[in-house]
């Protein structure tokens, strides 16, 4: 009995010192096949029928005291891993993300975007046409003929002759697009034409690339009255100015009759310039009614249908909106510049308002 007072404490003492691979040793140790209880137990058979009793009962205790300990040992060394381990790999998620180099939306794509998104809201649809252009569409189509004095203000950049003699040109508005359409499509038309534009003249304030939003409204009765709704309530959503102050003023355009330029209230101070306070103006947008050769050159029966169109350059409306002073500052590719003066990709209008384009 001694011997087994023995072996239990020192057992029990090797058991709380071990790890989880000693403690399955000292499991086989003692209590496997060959393990030291089990061959005290292969023992009893040769002890007296008077001690074997006590002997086994005293043997079972120690058998399951081992066991027991076995497995609280085996248990605690667990948790503690596990303990250890969640310490180890705990995630602090109030850290602050790295930052990520987010990229911004030039102020020019921003632009297109509020433009077009007011357009589409009165519904409007985007049509879009190639850079490349022929004369047809570019000049001739819009009542522009060869040697049309209007042809000079285009400074239009042209390619090499082609095999036929043609000379494509790059184009100098969106307004081919318009053609195009009127072509393709019967009226009712309600299109807004965003694009790339070229003429050759640059400076200060001219850039041989510039940006174009034009609009088309062909319909059996579309009117004046029509054209100065639909652009009054542009330049109020485009400014955000409810009560802005909108002028029409006479023009002349090749392709529109009558012809109108439309300005917008301001104040110029020492301080710069404020819009829709003031008693001054500022040109936004040119207009007009479609002229009845347009729509003839078209294919449209000028008697049964009429329509509006206008123009706008959007360097020029992004610098009044944005605050922008120079306009060579657009086409410098200058990261700090689109830094200060870009958008995120979340304040795109459409991407706001959830519309798919
Ligand atoms: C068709 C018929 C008519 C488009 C128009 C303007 C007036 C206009 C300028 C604004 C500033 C060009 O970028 S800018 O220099 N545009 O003033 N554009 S009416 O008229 C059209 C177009 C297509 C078939």
């Amino acid at each position: 009995m001694d011997d087994l007072e023995q072996l239990r404490s020192d057992s029990l003492a090797r058991i709380a010192a071990a790890d989880l691979d000693s403690l399955e040793a000292l499991r086989v140790e003692a209590l496997g096949r060959r393990g030291r209880v089990t061959a005290l137990m292969k023992e009893l058979g040769t002890l007296a029928p008077e001690d074997r009793r006590a002997a086994g009962q005293a043997l079972n205790a120690l058998k399951s005291v081992l066991a027991e300990a076995i497995d609280a040992r085996r248990e605690a060394l667990r948790e503690g891993a596990l303990d250890a381990r969640l310490a180890a790999e705990r995630i602090d998620v109030s850290l602050p993300p790295r930052p990520e180099p987010d990229g911004r939306i030039h102020p020019i794509s921003q632009a297109i975007e509020e433009i077009v998104a007011i357009f589409c809201q009165m519904g409007f649809t985007v049509a879009e046409g190639p850079d490349i252009e022929d004369d047809f569409h570019n000049f001739t189509a819009l009542n522009i003929p060869p040697e049309h004095p209007a042809r000079q203000d285009h400074d239009t950049f042209y390619f090499e002759p082609g095999e036929d003699g043609e000379r494509l040109l790059l184009r100098t508005h969106t307004s081919p697009v318009q053609i195009r359409t009127m072509l393709v499509d019967k009226p009712p038309i309600r299109i807004v034409v965003p694009g790339r534009t070229f003429r050759a003249d640059h400076d200060a304030t001219h850039s041989p690339m510039f940006h174009q939003v034009e609009g088309l409204v062909i319909d059996e009765e579309t009117h004046m009255g029509h054209l100065k709704g639909c652009l009054i309530e542009f330049c109020r959503a485009f400014f955000g100015v409810d009560d802005l102050p909108v002028r029409f003023r006479p023009s002349f355009f090749p392709f529109t009759e009558p012809s109108a330029e439309v300005d917008i209230g301001c104040s110029r101070s020492a301080d710069g310039l404020t819009i829709g306070a003031g008693d001054d103006w500022l040109e936004i947008l040119g207009s007009g009614m479609v002229h009845p050769k347009v729509l003839e050159n078209c294919n449209i029966d000028p008697a049964r249908f009429q329509g509006f169109a206008f123009g706008m350059g959007v360097e020029r409306v992004a610098m009044l909106k944005y605050g922008i002073p120079d306009l060579r500052t657009f086409f410098d590719s200058d990261l700090r510049w689109l830094r200060h003066y870009g958008f995120s990709a979340l304040d795109m209008p459409n991407v706001a308002a959830g519309i798919a384009q």
